[in-house]
């Protein structure tokens, strides 16, 4: 989706100039990934329109496939407004009827995701439409040894999408079926739980063989099995944090990916999540190879 956000940040009430990005959970994940060397395809749809092309040109630039991208002739390309407050910054959509809400299963039949070693899934897509909630079900249909690919699901819960009430229940069902989750402490708090801890929230999604659950600027948390491994996180000054989640799963991910060790994968997260957290827009740059292996450290642990 575009994105539109006050510049220089504040109150979008008061604000004079905006600028146009690019947003969405599933195309800065695959933006940081392509960061980090790693190949990757996104897989959506945008309108036949201005936005739409913006949105493609600038996703592509970062080195993603934009192949499997389809062009919607009738429906628009999703936006978001960026409203940064003193506390924290709301967001505004404009986005029902988008092009990408009328995504469904059949997204699923394309060759690259056939042929994917991870199909990275949010929770945002379920809240979209019927149909996008129908993609979602069926990759995680087929339990979880029976798929050709590994699936990692980040339970990304946006209240304003859920106005039903339902997010609690649909989302712990569709992320207790993916190989691997993601989710924020305090956002699993407010969908299962107030109080609830890291080891708590792993008992209640026993079925992801690997579960992270992230705890804001303190730490990270990795479930395997009975196992869990905590990295602490970078110390960063915060510009504005949207994104900083998208960025953190790309690190994750493309750590894992690359074989690297739980605690390095983790601290991989930290330092690209550090990227999207010192700037306005969802994707920042990342530090040079050197630097972030020095701050990966031999163990995660800088
Ligand atoms: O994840 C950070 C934002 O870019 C993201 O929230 C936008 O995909 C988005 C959504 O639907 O909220």
């Amino acid at each position: 989706m575009a994105a539109l956000a006050p510049t220089p940040p504040g109150p979008l009430e008061t604000a004079t100039d905006l600028r146009l990005a690019v947003a969405g959970a599933e195309s800065n994940v695959a933006m940081y990934l392509a960061d980090l060397g790693r190949p990757v395809s996104w897989l959506s749809a945008l309108g036949d329109d201005a936005l739409g092309r913006h949105v493609l040109a600038a996703v592509a630039a970062a080195g993603v496939d934009v192949g499997g991208v389809r062009t919607d002739p009738v429906r628009p390309t999703g936006l978001l407004v960026k409203d940064p407050g003193r506390e924290r910054t709301r967001v505004h959509y404009y986005r029902s009827g988008s092009a990408a809400s009328a995504l469904g299963p059949e997204l699923l039949d394309d060759k690259r995701v056939r042929s994917a070693a991870l199909v990275h899934l949010s929770g945002i897509t379920p809240a979209l439409s019927p149909t996008c909630r129908e993609l979602v079900e069926r990759a995680l249909a087929t339990p979880a040894d029976e798929r050709p690919y590994a699936i990692a699901f980040d339970v990304n819960h946006r209240p304003a999408l859920w106005p039903d009430g339902t997010a609690a229940t649909v989302l712990r069902d569709l992320a207790d079926r993916a190989d691997l989750v993601l989710v924020g402490l305090d956002e699993a708090q407010g969908l299962w739980g107030a109080g609830l801890q890291p080891a708590d929230v792993r008992r209640l999604l026993a079925g992801p063989r690997v579960l992270v659950v992230k705890d804001g600027g303190r730490a990270a948390h990795a479930f395997v099995g009975r196992s869990v491994r905590t990295v602490p996180a970078l110390p960063v000054e915060v510009v504005e944090p949207v994104g900083a989640g998208d960025a953190f799963a790309a690190g994750f991910l493309a750590g894992l990916l690359r074989g690297e060790s739980m605690p390095r994968a983790l601290r991989l997260g930290h330092v690209t999540a550090a990227s999207a957290l010192r700037v306005t827009g969802d994707h920042g740059p990342l530090p040079d190879p050197a630097e972030i292996e020095r701050l990966l450290g031999p163990d995660g642990r800088a």
